[in-house]
């Protein structure tokens, strides 16, 4: 049964960026997918309100004002403005963006705050805090950095943020160094208000197994609250911030205030439109959390408990999204690894719905993404200009130069039916928080119109049967006008100039997917077409990869300057004997290779297998081998890898090699020569 419409209010709010740096196309993987949600949402006929806003407290803003030499609330009023514009470029559509700053949310932050103390949740305790006798002062979060008692990783106050990824109390950090004046730190007793978060350990248990959403979420935030709930310090020594009540020396986390902003922002919303925000907060809803995979703990723990003990409804779902990585190495604006939306997208002129629909259609939401300019390039350039491209511009190509308008023509059951059949996958993807799914739904609807229009040879039929080839013209502008709608929620703009090309005059972002099935109607006078979509050629591609990996290399350079040590491996998913012996891995020898022209990084390799003919395999070793060099090595082979197509090129396996220290390939071979075909045990 399908979950939308229904007639509980929805509210979908994304992770608040912190107004301490610009957007990064990071950020977006949780953004643009969540306004993909609410519009497409939208379109079955739910109501649904859409609330974020910038994250302003916390010591990494008081931090980098102070490095900046002015002050946080200078800093927060810069990159508040930036977020608000970025958002509204990328077409990513918030009902209200507000600041954690606002008074409404200091308001609702101290109110919560007050209900957990009455309901008896808060409690003071003494504790050891980082103290700084040279700089003589305490040190919350980002002030202090030492060593995680759990992985022994350089970590931060708050944050083993380079090793297992904990959450870190104050005092719980080894080895306690100033980041001010690097000088040792000492811990001293001073008394802060916790949270009783082990309380809740039925109540969270019960929570989660109902929540909806990603798993990863679920599941993550489940073994956690298994394990253990350690109590909650909800103050800091900081002047930046919403004030503990009744304490002027203190303010509370920042991951307090910081997800109250969620409601703040609908009060905010609520104001300005005559509305209710506690349809959301206080009764039945569904209140749906975009956010990285990173700050499940957060979601999933500390806010619900803290929604409960105040007496707020809870969480419907939360959507986590995998990673963004570039030249695999975790997105990190503070070490560099990083795509500015602006500079390093938008300012090259590319248009805003194309990285809505790779980022949309790349890979499943919850995986990593590894950013990559030439699978960018690809999907635009065989996807939206070969396929989608390609049918609306020679179906109103050709409408316009035989007829100037919509044909009067039946249109068939067939193409109803396909139209239903595709909308409801497309439903049901979005339902499950699959955007990759409803795009190639919706993309397989294109094909089905490309083959039914070159099937159909109205180009013959306009010479022997006019009206024949009206009718098969009037069944692809209905399925034009389909795709319009079904693709409206990931190419926006796109879609508003397509809608107004097969000759609508409404408003295709407010128009539902119902209208999909509506017949055309004939005699619609058409202009005539424009090019949606442009192929991107390889030159720009090359050039922006030289961008992005240049990037990466002075990231890598000033990193190893500063001696910072690599990301830590996390270790895959346990595997059994039986899984692995369904690996066919063999020695191989490279019979000939050769140069794949429109390919970077890739090389065609013949490899013998010791079977009767060699293998085509394609391997992304061309940046650290010629092809001459290549002719009678030997190397490891998976063999039963699933045959795929890479740069159109077809490749039957996959050829094992490492990286080396600069990323580049390098080939794994056998101790000594032995005959090809040979199987690894
Ligand atoms: N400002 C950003 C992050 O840690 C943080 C999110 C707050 S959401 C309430 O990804
Ligand atoms: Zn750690």
């Amino acid at each position: 049964m399908s979950k939308f419409p229904s007639d509980k209010p929805v509210l979908v709010t994304c992770g608040l960026p912190y107004a301490n740096g610009k957007a990064h196309v990071g950020h977006l993987r949780t953004y643009i997918p969540a306004d993909i949600f609410t519009r497409s949402l939208r379109k079955t006929g739910q109501e649904v309100t859409f609330v974020c806003g910038s994250d302003t407290h916390g010591t990494p803003i008081v931090f980098n004002a102070e490095e900046l030499n002015t002050t946080p609330k200078e800093l927060i009023k810069i990159y508040h403005k930036h977020f608000d514009e970025t958002f509204k470029q990328m077409g990513v559509m918030f009902d209200a963006f507000g600041t954690t700053d606002d008074q409404t949310n200091h308001d609702r932050t101290t109110d919560i705050v007050n209900k957990l103390i009455e309901n008896d949740y808060v409690f003071p305790k003494t504790i050891e805090i980082a103290y700084c006798p040279s700089c003589d002062r305490f040190l919350p979060d980002r002030y202090v950095k030492g060593t995680c008692p759990h992985c022994k990783e350089e970590a931060r106050g708050d944050e083993c943020d380079q090793g297992c990824g904990k959450h870190l109390e104050p005092g719980e950090l080894e080895s306690p160094t100033c980041t001010t004046c690097n000088g040792p730190a000492e811990y001293r007793k001073q008394e802060h208000f916790f949270f009783k978060l082990s309380e809740f350990k039925d109540f969270l248990i019960e929570h989660l197994e109902n929540l909806g959403g990603t798993l990863n979420a679920r599941n993550y935030a489940l073994g956690w609250v298994k394990q253990e709930l350690t109590d909650w310090c909800i103050t800091r020594n900081l002047d930046w911030g919403v004030r503990f009540p009744g304490h002027d020396d203190l303010v509370v986390y920042v991951w307090v205030d910081a997800p109250i902003g969620y409601i703040a922002f609908t009060e905010e919303w609520a104001e300005a439109n005559n509305e209710s925000w506690e349809k959301f907060w206080k009764e039945d809803s569904r209140i749906v959390h975009f956010i990285g995979g990173d700050i499940i703990y957060h979601h999933c723990i500390f806010w619900p408990a803290m929604l409960k003990g105040a007496g707020y409804s809870q969480p419907w779902s939360v959507v986590a999204s995998g990673m963004v990585k570039i030249e695999d190495k975790t997105f990190s604006k503070s070490r560099g690894y990083v795509v500015w939306v602006g500079e390093d997208y938008l300012d090259h002129g590319f248009h805003p719905d194309l990285l809505r629909y790779y980022l949309a259609s790349y890979t499943s939401h919850t995986k990593e993404l590894n950013f990559s300019w030439e699978v960018f390039q690809d999907k635009i350039n065989t996807e939206l200009v070969g396929v989608f491209g390609n049918f609306l511009y020679r179906t109103l190509l050709f409408t316009h130069k035989n007829f100037k308008e919509i044909p009067a023509g039946e249109i068939k059951q067939e193409t109803l039916d396909e139209i239903n059949s595709t909308i409801e996958a497309a439903n049901e993807a979005m339902e499950n928080y699959e955007f990759k799914k409803y795009a190639d739904a919706a993309m397989a609807l294109a094909s089905y119109g490309n083959s039914y229009f070159q099937s159909n040879e109205p180009w013959k039929l306009i010479k022997e049967d006019k009206d024949a080839c009206g009718e098969v013209v009037a069944n692809c502008i209905q399925l034009a006008k389909a795709l319009c709608l079904l693709f409206e929620p990931i190419l926006p703009e796109k879609m508003e100039d397509a809608w107004k090309q097969i000759g609508m005059s409404t408003d295709v972002h407010e128009a539902g997917y119902a209208e999909a099935t509506e017949l055309v109607n004939a005699g619609t006078p058409l202009e005539k077409p424009s090019i949606l979509f442009e192929k991107i050629e390889d030159e720009k591609t090359e050039q922006m990869e030289a961008i992005a990996s240049a990037r990466v290399k002075e990231a890598i350079a000033k990193q190893s300057g500063k001696e910072e040590k690599e990301e830590p491996k996390e270790m895959k998913e346990l595997i059994t004997f039986d899984d692995f012996s369904k690996l066919d891995m063999r020695i191989g020898t490279i019979v000939s290779a050769e140069e794949i022209k429109k390919s970077k990084k890739l090389l065609k390799l013949q490899v013998d297998l010791g079977e009767e003919e060699t293998r085509q395999i394609v391997a992304g070793i061309k940046e650290s081998h010629s092809p001459e060099e290549l002719p009678g090595r030997q190397v490891l082979v998976l063999a039963n890898l699933a045959p795929a197509k890479l740069c159109g090129v077809e490749s039957n396996g996959m050829v094992l090699a490492g990286t080396d220290e600069d990323g580049k390939a390098i080939l794994l071979q056998p101790e000594k020569g032995t005959g090809a075909g040979n199987s690894i045990m």
